[in-house]
């Protein structure tokens, strides 16, 4: 079981995964070629010679990018608690003024401003917690990177180390403030020996930045899943989904594969039901700015999100619940039960939960909710709540049920196997 000992991870539950660099320049296209997958990969993907995709820096010129309304927009009105930032992806690339390598967005573009810089003054102002997604491995900008050229039979892996990623992760954890998360990723060949390398550098820095699960040899703090994959089941310890809008992480102005608000709100809870956390993505334009799509749907989630966050923030992962719901899921906190509600119901009824409810209240104004409970001819417990007549048609909001327990006791669906305790209580 993974424990990152932070408990800011374990209580933030939803962050916002930002992918930008030279990609989005060309966004999703080269020379009329268009890639089919994720667009940061185009260069890889389209074969594009490291001295051609090298050009683009010339192009690169966000002058629409506003940190601080991105920042304030992240915290206060879609309700994410920390950010991950693409300091330096696969590309080789660096968003920041490294002093490592001049291929870097200050020395080698006409904007000539420090990205990171600015997400870490607004991260500042916003009270928003600031991490980095480093490539530590892969770079193909560097012939010791991996995958330079698609081709790791003639690299110097360890001298990349030395030359770029040692000297940049230090700089990154030396020179931008507290850092709460690094994010690698792709440890491809990286030995044990080489990642505990990266891990004890990052801890010599900054010992309570938390290192993600792909820094390979299994040294991450926490468990990273696979690129949208949520686990079907609840999952002990610390854990986070790196997900994105639609099909891709950089921008890519042909994907517009855009799921729905309601489609991540109930993902969000999912994950949370499960005990993980949400890295959700946006990939930044060329110009700087965020897609409206994205926007659009982040808005609405984080409505949900600041009106039931008491049903999100700080919850810990449930049990698996005797039946299952097509129309609500839990979270959990101690004595308390949040429930979900994603389609329009006049009552809700759950069976099988043994607990003694003391209270139930709409989440979003703490209003009072009445309910009833009953033991079922053989031998379940049900608890009805009654809907206010005003949320009969309403769908996506959470109501809370208070109980003498401190977690939630789920009754078999077999009679027979429930502990004689259950019988007594009426
Ligand atoms: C990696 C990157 O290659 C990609 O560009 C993006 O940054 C993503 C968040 O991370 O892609 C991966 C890495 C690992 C898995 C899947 C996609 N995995 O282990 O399933």
């Amino acid at each position: 079981m993974h424990d990152t000992k932070q408990q800011w991870f374990k209580d933030a539950k939803f962050g916002l995964f930002i992918h930008w660099g030279l990609y989005a320049v060309l966004a999703g296209e080269y020379k009329g070629k268009r890639t089919e997958r994720i667009a940061e990969w185009i260069m890889n993907d389209l074969d594009i010679p490291v001295e051609e995709y090298r050009k683009l820096v010339g192009q690169f010129c966000p002058s629409k990018f506003d940190a601080d309304a991105l920042v304030k927009r992240a915290k206060e009105q879609w309700g994410m608690r920390y950010i991950v930032f693409t300091a330096k992806h696969h590309e080789g690339f660096a968003m920041y003024d490294s002093k490592v390598s001049d291929y870097n967005v200050v020395k080698e573009t006409p904007y000539g401003q420090d990205i990171v810089r600015q997400l870490r003054k607004a991260c500042d102002k916003y009270g928003m917690r600031l991490g980095f997604y480093y490539s530590q491995a892969q770079d193909w900008n560097d012939p010791d990177g991996y995958m330079y050229g698609k081709d790791n039979s003639r690299k110097n892996y360890r001298a990349y180390l030395e030359r770029i990623c040692f000297p940049q992760v230090r700089e990154l954890l030396t020179e931008y403030g507290e850092i709460s998360i690094m994010w690698f990723d792709t440890p491809m060949g990286t030995t044990p020996e080489e990642s505990r390398e990266l891990y004890e550098l990052v801890k010599s820095l900054q010992p309570n930045c938390i290192i993600s699960g792909r820094i390979g040899n299994d040294m991450g703090e926490y468990l990273t899943t696979g690129d949208n994959f949520i686990p079907s089941l609840p999952y002990e310890g610390d854990w986070e989904v790196p997900a994105t809008l639609n099909d891709t992480w950089g921008y890519n102005q042909y994907d517009h594969n855009w799921k729905s608000p309601e489609e991540i709100i109930r993902l969000l809870v999912k994950i949370n039901s499960r005990g993980g956390n949400y890295l959700l993505n946006i990939g930044p334009k060329a110009s700087g700015e965020i897609p409206e799509e994205s926007i659009a749907i982040l808005d609405e989630v984080g409505a949900y999100v600041n009106a039931n966050g008491e049903g999100i923030f700080g919850t810990k992962h449930v049990g698996i619940y005797t039946y299952d719901l097509d129309w609500g899921m839990f979270t959990r906190k101690d004595y308390k039960l949040y429930v979900h509600v994603f389609k329009p119901r006049i009552r809700l009824e759950f069976l099988n939960i043994g607990n003694k409810v003391t209270g139930a209240y709409l989440v979003s104004d703490k209003s009072e909710l009445e309910y009833e409970t009953c033991i079922t001819c053989d031998g379940f417990r049900m608890i009805e709540v009654k809907v206010p007549k005003e949320y009969h048609g309403r769908k996506n909001y959470c109501i809370c049920l208070e109980t003498e327990e401190a977690e939630p006791m789920y009754q078999p669906i077999e009679k027979g196997t429930i502990p004689k305790a259950f019988w007594s209580r009426a």
